[in-house]
């Protein structure tokens, strides 16, 4: 949704998120030491000075008995007045990793040190939580700690357009305002967005980010080219804060910007053609981080348009990369988006695995394939997706959605950090081994080739509070966090979150932090039921149609008809997407006696009177909890109408004008929906609301 702001304009006064003022207060006035050279070190004194303000200094020597040191472990072998926090911080940071940090602070010295640069600006961000959270806004806190990110790839994927064009605005799935990147076809010329945004992510520790479309259009392909000296002063901004900057790129670049005939994988003037691309970019960036490539995707060009399959593909640019360093990002959100409704043995579903779990092994070392965290599309409840579970001998990225596409597009409040959790700490064998969720086989991969983890959609656009819902800020800092440590749970983060951003609202965090952990179920409640997904409006996907999407090409059926609904996916009797699961979850998704409630519709088709293991039946469950969930959410705009005054008034306004909208697209919901399962069944509701 628009901010009602001019387009693209940026008023160089955007909110600051969860890095205001008061997150640094403890440090003004204050003497700090930074140890370091290299970019990264110069963001830091930047940050230093800002934060201690015109009575503190930034220093080298660690001997003047600074209030905060940060140290380069290396820097600090000769270096006199190694004492105290900074003898325990450097003891403790020996041998880390050049992206971990030790930090120990004694309530009245702080002391930072790392191997490498960018473990000095995770640690330096994490003191500011440790702050935050301990409610100490003038004084340092007493801590002490070593980490290290459990991921080594987290990553920002914009969605982006170079131009608004026609393809759904200036950012595709954007709900925040337009692109801070781009405007009028090129990059933005006023480039101080783009830093503040720099500096959000490496606060969370995001360390990779594409800055366009996977959506190549035709404008975007000449990022390669003409734009090339913008990119690298945008690569130049993130390099700064340790994060590595990437293109998305058309696999048919060879024939829209080399004027060759084909992109086919095979040819040897193709191959030297991504070559050629290749060198010429890493002259511009040496430190480029590489392409993120969405082919024979929803009718993007890709290798199957020459007989070639997904290896050929990713390996073909994966080689011109390699001399430099540099990786490909494959998506594999491959599937028949040209599907015929009357054809049931189809399953979209199924795609993903049926198009990679079979290329396992083969894929070049700097491949990353890039899986989306369910089989279909972030849904609001999906199971994980079984190819994220099947690729032990390939580079993973789980792909995670901040953007709210099919979650309430910012204009819902849905935090999705539950949800994050739920996937990322998933089982992987289904038998409760320990160490064996989806996270830790992540990280163990990682450990080998350290091209694995996490990357997610943004959820950012140049609305003045970047993500057009205030609390969706948080879907954008807990995914950086998260993908950091995955254990946290999403009422850490939250508290986190809580604390850096209403500094001065301690009374109301609690508050705050049950409304945000509620949302994601509520939002479920009043939308589509048990895992069957898909009932939204078709294209702009806010507020219901339940067959919006029934007889179209998607893939996206319920199936509903007088007397049940549901997708049969069992290997018995269905589409057999329930075998591509470990053992013991395909048995349990099997059965409807095992399958977990929430999923039951993912996986069968059921009569209406289907007794759930919640102890009601399906009909009467979808009566309950679309009433329920629009109730709730009328709770939470009252509640919020009750905190008028208590919380800075720009962020209390755009919130109560969220949920009033939200209000009435729940009781859109509850109403569409119901109405049409009575409709379709006949069964009144038990307690003989549904009228309509
Ligand atoms: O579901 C679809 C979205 C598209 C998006 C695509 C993808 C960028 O509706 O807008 O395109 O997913 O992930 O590639």
């Amino acid at each position: 949704m628009r901010s009602g702001r001019a387009a693209g304009t940026h008023t160089g006064t955007s909110d600051p998120c969860w890095l205001g003022p008061a997150t640094t207060a403890f440090l003004r006035g204050r003497q700090v030491s930074l140890l370091a050279e290299g970019p990264i070190a110069d963001t830091l004194r930047l940050e230093l000075a800002t934060a201690v303000g015109p009575a503190g200094a930034v220093g080298g020597d660690p001997s003047c008995e600074p209030a905060l040191v940060l140290a380069r472990h290396d820097l600090l072998a000769g270096a006199v007045g190694v004492t105290g926090p900074l003898r325990r911080a450097a003891d403790a940071a020996a041998g880390l990793g050049e992206e971990g940090f030790a930090l120990v602070g004694d309530g009245s010295t702080a002391a930072v040190v790392a191997t490498g640069e960018r473990g000095l600006l995770h640690g330096y961000f994490h003191l500011l939580r440790s702050a935050a959270t301990a409610g100490s806004h003038e004084v340092l806190p007493t801590l002490e700690t070593v980490q290290e990110p459990a991921l080594p790839v987290r990553m920002i994927n914009q969605w982006d357009n170079t131009s608004a064009g026609d393809h759904l605005g200036s950012v595709e799935r954007g709900y925040a305002g337009d692109s801070i990147f781009f405007s009028d076809g090129r990059i933005v010329q006023d480039r101080r967005r783009i830093s503040d945004y720099a500096r959000l992510l490496a606060s969370v520790g995001i360390n990779a980010v594409s800055i366009n479309n996977v959506n190549v259009h035709p404008a975007a392909v000449r990022l390669l080219t003409d734009g090339l000296p913008d990119v690298a002063d945008v690569a130049r901004i993130f390099r700064g804060y340790g994060i590595a900057t990437y293109l998305s790129v058309s696999f048919a670049s060879p024939i829209v910007l080399g004027d060759l005939p084909t992109a086919d994988p095979g040819d040897e003037s193709v191959v030297a053609w991504w070559a050629g691309v290749a060198e010429g970019l890493y002259r511009e960036i040496p430190d480029f981080g590489g392409f993120v490539v969405k082919a024979d995707s929803e009718g993007r060009p890709g290798p199957f348009d020459y007989g070639r399959d997904h290896v050929d593909g990713a390996n073909l640019i994966a080689g011109a990369l390699r001399p430099f360093g540099g990786r490909v990002f494959w998506r594999c959100f491959v599937y028949d988006h040209r599907q015929d409704w009357r054809d049931r043995s189809t399953d979209r579903a199924r795609a993903a695995y049926d198009h990679f779990a079979a290329l396992d092994g083969r894929f070049a070392d700097n491949v990353v394939l890039q899986v989306k965290c369910g089989p279909m599309d972030f849904q609001v409840r999906e199971p994980v997706s079984p190819l994220a579970l099947a690729m032990a001998e390939t580079n993973t990225v789980v792909e995670f959605q901040i953007t709210q596409e099919y979650t309430g597009q910012q204009i819902d409040l849905c935090c999705l950090l539950p949800q994050w959790h739920e996937i990322l700490t998933f089982d992987v064998s289904g038998e409760q081994l320990p160490g064996d969720t989806l996270a830790s086989a992540l990280a163990r991969r990682g450990r080998v080739t350290a091209s694995s983890g996490v990357c997610a959609v943004s959820n950012v656009g140049d609305d003045a509070n970047w993500t057009g819902h205030k609390l969706a800020q948080a879907n954008l800092y807990g995914f950086g966090r998260v993908a950091w440590d995955p254990a946290l749970s999403a009422r850490e983060v939250l508290g986190e979150w809580t604390a850096l951003t209403f500094p001065d609202a301690t009374d109301l965090h609690e508050t705050l932090i049950e409304l945000q952990m509620g949302s994601w179920g509520t939002y479920e409640m009043y939308t589509a039921p048990l895992g069957v997904g898909w009932m939204v409006t078709p294209h702009t996907h806010y507020g219901p149609a339940v067959d919006g999407y029934e007889y179209s090409k998607w893939g996206t059926y319920h199936f509903a008809d007088r007397d049940g609904l549901g997708v049969d996916r069992t290997v018995a009797t269905g589409t057999g997407f329930a075998g591509q699961y470990p053992k013991a979850w395909a048995e349990r998704y099997e059965h409807v006696e095992t399958c977990p409630d929430e999923l039951l519709l993912f996986f069968h088709h059921v009569p209406y009177s289907h007794l759930l293991h919640s102890g009601t039946t399906v009909i009467q469950h979808i009566y309950d909890t679309h009433v329920e969930g629009a109730r709730r959410v009328v709770e939470m705009r009252d509640l919020w109408r009750s905190l008028e005054g208590r919380l800075d008034e720009a962020s209390w306004t755009n919130v109560m004008e969220r949920l009033e909208r939200q209000v009435n697209s729940a009781r859109e919901w509850r109403d569409q929906v119901t109405t049409y399962f009575f409709r379709k069944s006949g069964v009144p509701d038990r307690n003989g609301r549904v009228v309509h």
